[in-house]
């Protein structure tokens, strides 16, 4: 399998969701601004869409979209419980990756597209923490560990990975305690580690 990444983008997600799984893989970088490859591949001919991540699972079979990725890598070994097989387990993770990329994903994004004016950047921020506070408020409420149940998924390796974009938009994560929480154990674990080493996000 082959992941197209830029480093620190969404694409991180599933660059771990990779680590974590048993599985060969390559990696190859894509210039978002121009939209080549390392390898100097114009990215338009693998991806149509101009965005990452997209995954190639054979030579000419490309899997695209997040929420498409995401649960295909987790449920690549089932007995590591990375995502329930089927029932509501599974339903409760898609309802998570949905949230977090229809809503979360494009709230941070408005950030990474056109300068904002000082309005335009304070309309963002109270977006932002609308949704973070729905979500934060949503773990202290629930008695698992991570986002799904007290198993480590990929819900919680995107919300980490778009929390991780605080940082670069200067927005304060510090009121979001349960949310800091998910992020410190995710943060530990070696497959998140690896990936940001690898993406150079990270010594
Ligand atoms: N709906 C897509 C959105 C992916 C996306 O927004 N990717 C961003 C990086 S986080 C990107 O590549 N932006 C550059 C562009 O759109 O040209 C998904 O969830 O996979």
């Amino acid at each position: 399998m082959k992941l197209y990444y830029s480093p620190g983008a969404c694409s991180l997600a599933a660059h771990i969701i990779l680590n974590e799984i048993n599985v060969d893989f390559d990696l190859e970088r894509v210039d978002l601004k121009t939209h080549k490859t390392e390898k100097g591949t114009d990215y338009y001919e693998v991806n149509p869409k101009g965005y990452v991540p997209a995954l190639e699972i054979n030579p000419g079979l490309i899997l695209t979209e997040n929420v498409a990725i995401l649960p295909f890598l987790a449920q690549h070994d089932p007995k590591q419980d990375l995502i329930p097989p089927s029932g509501m387990g599974r339903a409760k993770v898609l309802e998570w990756l949905g949230y977090l990329n229809s809503e979360l994903h494009d709230a941070y994004a408005v950030f990474f597209g056109d300068k904002l004016s000082e309005d335009e950047k304070k309309k963002a921020y109270t977006e932002i923490d609308r949704l973070l506070s729905y979500i934060d408020k949503a773990i202290g409420e629930s008695e698992n560990d991570y986002l799904v149940d007290d198993n480590f998924g990929p819900a919680d390796a995107y919300l980490f990975v778009l929390t991780n974009w605080s940082n670069q938009i200067e927005h304060d994560l510090s009121p979001y305690k349960n949310i800091i929480h998910i992020r410190n154990k995710v943060a530990e674990r070696q497959s998140v580690q690896i990936a940001m080493r690898d993406e150079g996000l990270i010594p």
